[in-house]
């Protein structure tokens, strides 16, 4: 196995919570059943680095819109993280498992599909495992390039890989996903994308069609990207899944505040918030908000942010599509639907998507 390990300074170098640290989809493509990625590098945000004015500029700001807000990307840090792969395991957070077994027939069709040598590129790597389920069924790629804002978690497993793809050349980018993106050549016939995890649904629109577009230029014409995708579905079904019996997802979202404190210095008193989670038809998305539970002042780096009683900070959205809404975000990016994959409540499908 050969490994080179590239990293891209023009977007690496900007302070670690600038514009490349955006929600680090990289960091949930995790095995639960798999016991050694606890032991991998979270691959997220260095939680722990010290605040710099433009991290708390950006937060000022967005706290002060009409709508509070915060961008998802604080959500991951190494508790939100641990969290993160705690959801997955829930019965109600079906997505993890679901895609999982989609994976695994996807991979046994495209096994007779692909005849030629193959690059895989994968958005937002993470520990490489939802690979795996690729690289154990299709002999044919023959160099793999994860692509992740930290590497650590692939490099932690190379030695596994070593032994189980021999033939396998490994070209791990430190990159964020969401910025411009600069390859090495990709030299084999076929170009396979893989972008797992819904982390598409966590985009907004605008953000979701920049990133299909970049993905389109960087594998190029004839190219292909295997993709995530939750849908629509009865709200009882996505309010549970954010609403979990457990409480993990509220320790999720209320998580945010914890991290935000560490970050600017700032004293949110995360008793006096409460998690939110919704599914908004109109916009085909659920939203997490961290409400207000009284009237309350939050100080951060000498400014007060008012709170009303009831008031709500937006934390995350994740939008839910169905066949269409999908092909037409997929088509204006210049993509087509070539397969696809449903769980069998429909409740979560995977595509092979091919340049148009
Ligand atoms: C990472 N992302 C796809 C998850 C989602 O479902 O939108 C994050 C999450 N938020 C609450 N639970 C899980």
């Amino acid at each position: 196995m050969k490994v080179k390990v590239l990293t891209q300074p023009d977007s690496y170098s900007e302070d670690n919570y600038g514009k490349k640290a955006q929600l680090t989809p990289a960091s949930l493509s995790i095995d639960m059943t798999d016991s050694s990625f606890h032991l991998a590098s979270p691959s997220t945000i260095d939680l722990n680095q010290q605040p710099n004015q433009q991290i708390i500029n950006e937060i000022l700001h967005t706290l002060t819109l009409p709508q509070k807000e915060l961008n998802s990307k604080y959500l991951y840090d190494s508790s939100g993280l641990d969290l993160f792969y705690r959801i997955c395991q829930l019965p109600e957070y079906y997505l993890y498992e679901q895609e999982t077994s989609l994976l695994a027939n996807a991979a046994q069709l495209l096994a007779g599909k692909f005849y030629s040598e193959i690059d895989l590129v994968e958005f937002g790597a993470g520990s490489a495992i939802k690979a795996q389920y690729l690289l154990d069924k299709l002999p044919r790629i023959k160099t793999y390039h994860p692509i992740d804002l930290i590497t650590a978690q692939i490099n932690a497993r190379l030695e596994t890989f070593t032994q189980r793809y021999p033939q396998l050349e490994i070209v791990p980018l430190e990159a964020d996903i969401t910025q411009k993106l600069k390859l090495p050549k990709l030299s084999h016939s076929i170009k396979l994308g893989l972008f797992t995890g819904s982390i598409i649904g966590n985009l907004s629109n605008s953000d979701a069609l920049d990133f299909l577009n970049q993905v389109r230029r960087i594998l190029g014409k004839g190219s292909y990207l295997l993709i995530g995708v939750d849908n629509k579905k009865p709200a009882s079904i996505l309010h549970l899944a954010y609403n979990d019996p457990n409480g993990l997802t509220q320790a999720f979202n209320l998580n945010i505040l914890t991290h935000l404190n560490r970050l600017t210095g700032s004293d949110f008193d995360i008793t006096q918030f409460e998690h939110y989670a919704f599914y908004n038809p109109e916009r085909s998305r659920v939203e997490m908000h961290l409400v207000s539970r009284c009237e309350q002042v939050v100080n951060i780096d000498g400014h007060n942010i008012y709170f009303a009683e009831g008031e709500s900070i937006h934390t995350e959205n994740a939008y839910k599509f169905t066949k269409q809404t999908f092909s037409h975000l997929a088509a204006k990016a210049g993509w087509q639907i070539n397969e696809s994959w449903h769980s069998d409540n429909s409740h979560y499908s995977l595509y092979l998507l091919v340049t148009k």
